[in-house]
């Protein structure tokens, strides 16, 4: 194994162990009793930049399912696979779609802008919103999703990557979080579960 295919391994488990944690952390286990309160753990308010540079804030998601997903656009791998496998959801559901609000949030300010955004999103299904903000606006919604996610330096002087929990979020019309799924879903279960639900 090379230096950099070691890295790669490492920052991946290091990007799965955090999850893992924060998944421990957060939900509730079998035996504790799903409370309002653990619920309301995931999810809150935001107001980002789109792909096109508008204004968007989760307020005028409401009465829509909403589907969030954290990443960047130079992921290699968590990233591009979840975003196919929503696009494919999107196209299963059929009209249901309509009911659903598919979001990206990038988790890499610095370099994803508006028009980075845009031209990524050409891979995606079009309804996908991709939202991008300040570095402390970024903070704050991770935050508020319990996201993880650091600057990880590569050897190259001034290069780097992300790495990030990836969970893929779903929050009902009132904004509230409902279930999450792994970012490795078949297109074809995210589909049935999102199906039930909408
Ligand atoms: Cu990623």
């Amino acid at each position: 194994m090379n230096a950099r295919a070691a890295l790669r391994l490492a920052a991946i488990a290091a990007a799965a162990f955090a999850a893992a944690v924060a998944a421990i952390g957060l939900w509730p286990g079998p035996d504790r009793p799903k409370t309002e309160e653990a619920v309301a753990l995931v999810g809150g308010a935001f107001a980002l930049v789109d792909q096109d540079g508008r204004r968007r804030t989760d307020a005028e998601f409401r009465g829509k399912h909403m589907l969030v997903f954290f990443g960047f656009t130079q992921c290699p791998d968590f990233c591009p696979t979840a975003l196919y496998t929503i696009t494919q959801a999107l196209e299963k559901l059929g009209p249901k779609a309509e009911r659903l609000a598919p979001i990206f949030v990038s988790v890499d300010p610095e370099r994803d802008t508006p028009a980075q955004l845009k031209n990524y999103a050409q891979n995606f299904d079009k309804r996908i919103v991709m939202l991008t903000g300040s570095a402390a606006e970024i903070a704050a919604v991770a935050r508020a999703y319990r996201v993880y996610y650091a600057k990880r330096p590569l050897e190259k002087p001034g290069e780097y990557t992300m790495d990030h929990s990836a969970y893929i979020y779903l929050l009902d019309g009132d904004g509230k979080y409902l279930t999450h799924f792994r970012h490795a879903v078949p297109a074809e279960e995210l589909a049935k579960a999102l199906e039930r639900r909408l």
